[in-house]
């Protein structure tokens, strides 16, 4: 996935690659090697291909009931309004959530987790935003250092405290802002719980001046930027978190060109997410021609929650980021490495095999690596490997 090499997917044939204390320390033809030379712990990739680490660069994973009953009544013809005032939707995620231990979401999430792994991912990013109360978003962010300490996987934490009002807020949005810039920001960012923050620019959700002060309170405590922006309206979320140079802007299908300029400039790379606007059941597609066009950085990621995209599978996101909004399988196959690692802000350590960088990889089972993003359900992995070490996951 290295830009520099020109071959399509900036494939190399033929290669070793070196790995020591974590690192990829050298990429070179299999022809100049000494094979009988070599001490160290060889893996032969017998012909396979081999890919960066997957990244999920957008997840709510942590969280406690589920949504399936609603999803039931919905398709038996109940309203979503009607389910809202049954307690369902966000808020019932919510209450689980604030009912359950640490411990109990760490139990709760673990599958979820080992999905991801399962299919290559290496990295994922982790929010908060079903907590919405200083103890419950610090416990979310809890849990997702514990699952990072407990799994052979790298974890990017973010704070969503600006998700949804929450009820005991129910008429005083601005006063919930006060707290998540003046308690749950400085905590987290004291605690060295969160990465970054996000919030939810939306008509149902936050408005991009309220918006606009958790940026500026993020920055203040050092921490990187994500938004919810241009998902159901055009609020501008994207271009006002572009001028915070935020790493990225997800969702985007109401995004114009003057978002997709502001993003340009600041890189701020656009995540998609399809699999909401698959089960939203959208028809809004996000301006890729544009993105394509001002050369924004596409990230794709499986905004796996409860409510909106209760699908924990990086491939199927390929498969329909292909199918969907009609990227080519070598955009799919970026926007899960190299520009997912943008997307987190780490594009210095992972996204890409190349000397210096982590030795995160994944050696699949495939003669192309189209098949990643065209074929779904059979998972062709062979060997999963983080910062060096094969991982039985
Ligand atoms: N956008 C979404 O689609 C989800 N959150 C967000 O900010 C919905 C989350 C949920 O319904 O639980
Ligand atoms: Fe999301």
């Amino acid at each position: 996935m290295d830009p520099n090499i020109e071959a399509p997917y900036g494939g190399l044939k033929d290669q070793a690659v070196g790995v020591r204390d974590g690192q990829i320390v050298a990429i070179a033809p299999m022809s100049g090697l000494d094979l009988k030379a070599v001490t160290a712990e060889l893996i032969d990739a017998r012909g396979g291909w081999m890919t960066p680490g997957l990244i999920d660069a957008h997840t709510h994973l942590v969280y406690a009931g589920n949504r399936a009953e609603e999803f039931e009544q919905r398709l038996l013809g109940v309203s979503y309004a009607e389910i809202a005032r049954q307690g369902g939707g966000i808020l019932s995620t919510v209450n689980a959530t604030r009912n359950a231990t640490v411990e109990e979401l760490v139990e709760l999430s673990q599958p979820r987790l080992q999905a991801l792994m399962a299919e290559g991912v290496t990295t994922v990013e982790i929010k908060s935003g079903y907590g919405l109360s200083l103890a419950a978003e610090l416990n979310m962010l809890r849990a997702a250092k514990q699952l990072a300490e407990q799994n052979p996987v790298r974890v990017s934490t973010t704070l969503l405290g600006a998700h949804a009002l929450p009820p005991e807020f129910r008429d005083d949005a601005e006063g919930y802002i006060d707290l998540v810039c003046h308690e749950l920001i400085p905590a987290a960012a004291r605690e060295g719980l969160a990465d970054a923050v996000d919030v939810f620019c939306e008509s149902i959700a936050f408005t991009p001046a309220q918006c606009d002060r958790v940026f500026r309170a993020a920055c203040e405590h050092g921490l990187g930027i994500h938004a919810h922006a241009e998902q159901l309206s055009n609020l501008h979320g994207a271009e006002l978190a572009a001028r915070y140079g935020a790493w990225s802007a997800d969702h985007l299908e109401w995004l114009d060109e003057a978002g997709v300029k502001a993003m340009a400039g600041q890189g701020t790379v656009a995540t998609l997410l399809p699999g909401a606007f698959y089960f939203l059941r959208e028809t809004k597609l996000p301006p890729i021609e544009l993105l394509r066009n001002y050369r924004v950085p596409m990230a794709i990621a499986t905004d796996l929650n409860p409510g909106s995209s209760p699908l924990a599978s990086l491939q199927l996101m390929m498969n329909m980021a292909c199918t969907l909004f009609r990227l080519t399988p070598e955009e799919a196959l970026n926007g899960v490495t190299r520009h997912g690692a943008q997307a987190l802000g780490s594009a210095a350590d992972i996204g890409m095999l190349r000397e210096g960088m982590l030795a995160d990889m994944v050696l699949w089972d495939i003669a192309h690596p189209a098949e990643l993003a065209c074929q779904f359900g059979v998972n062709p992995i062979r060997q999963r490997i983080v910062a060096g070490e094969v991982t039985h996951v």
